[in-house]
């Protein structure tokens, strides 16, 4: 059967490459389907999963010196938007005139801005379908003065310091003298604590990591056997970031119309990294990306930082 469009066409052609490489890798963006969407709300509940819980502490404690700094009526873009459940809480602590919600997945998108619709009646709500890895360019109508740039949830961490520079320079480009940008980033810290955040014991980012196979599966018609698989994951102390993992428990076929893969025992598929920084590393980032000033919270465990810097 081929693929029913080119997206999908294209999809398929990245997914087997990764498979075929040498390590085998799989983006994380395959992590995200319904089943995975719902496994991730679960994680940011664990108890090890500090990371949503932190943030939404340091928003908390600082909101009202966060609120000065960005002022009433400003234009709020929440690139990776979700469930918008973030927007909700920044939106009531700085009272925006227009908020772009930004995000890949079309349906899930739509459903979430209504409700951001019905909690904000006085709001003008916009939903733009986009990757954040593409163009990023706005619709012409989106107010182009006082934005502010919103990425919570340390998802820049899933990018090598590279790529997480050209991203921040794309938001940095979306930006006029006075916007701003509003960002979460998850700090290095004990590696016990790590590893645990991204390894829980009842097993919630295991059955994660896992479900990209099902998902592969599904969308390239693959035979991954989840019982031949097991989670890891690890801290790279020289990289800086957290590895996941899908190891094989032994020697496997992988077959898809059109390839196949044969893995041996303790073989892996590298599935996500998630880099973290120490503050003055992050900062140094923003000002190569064109940032030239920011304002930094942190908890007083001092686990994750949100930074509002400016242009
Ligand atoms: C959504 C990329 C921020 O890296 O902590 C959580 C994804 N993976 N547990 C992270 C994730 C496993 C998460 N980000």
């Amino acid at each position: 059967m081929p693929p029913a469009s080119p997206a999908l066409a294209a999809e398929i052609t990245e997914i087997a490459a990764g498979l075929g490489a040498a390590p085998a890798t799989i983006s994380p963006k395959y992590f995200y389907d319904a089943e995975g969407s719902v496994l991730f709300e679960r994680i940011t509940r664990l108890p090890e999963y500090y990371l949503t819980r932190t943030e939404r502490a340091i928003m908390q404690a600082h909101g009202e010196e966060i609120g000065r700094q960005v002022g009433r009526g400003a234009t709020v873009i929440e690139l990776g938007a979700g469930n918008c459940e973030k927007a909700r809480r920044l939106c009531a602590l700085i009272e925006p005139g227009c908020f772009v919600a930004v995000d890949i997945s079309a349906d899930f998108l739509h459903q979430a801005v209504d409700g951001l619709r019905d909690a904000f009646p006085a709001l003008d709500v916009r939903a733009v379908v986009a990757d954040l890895l593409g163009e990023l360019a706005l619709p012409d109508d989106i107010p182009a003065d006082r934005r502010l740039v919103f990425y919570p949830g340390s998802s820049i961490g899933n990018f090598d310091p590279p790529a997480a520079l050209a991203l921040l320079g794309r938001m940095r480009a979306l930006l006029a003298a006075d916007g701003a940008l509003l960002i979460g980033v998850d700090l290095v810290k004990d590696v016990a604590v790590l590893e645990a955040a991204y390894d829980d014991a009842a097993g919630v980012t295991a059955a994660f990591n896992l479900n990209v196979l099902t998902h592969l599966n599904r969308l390239l018609g693959a035979d991954f056997d989840l019982v031949q698989w097991r989670h890891r994951a690890l801290f790279n102390r020289e990289k800086s970031r957290i590895e996941m993992h899908l190891e094989a428990y032994a020697d496997t076929l992988v077959t898809w119309p059109g390839g196949s893969r044969h893995f041996r025992r303790g073989e892996r598929i590298h599935t996500e990294n998630s880099y973290k920084y120490r503050i003055a590393d992050f900062a140094h980032l923003l000002e190569l990306a064109g940032f030239a000033s920011c304002s930094c919270w942190t908890d007083p465990g001092h686990a994750f930082a949100v930074l509002l810097a400016r242009p």
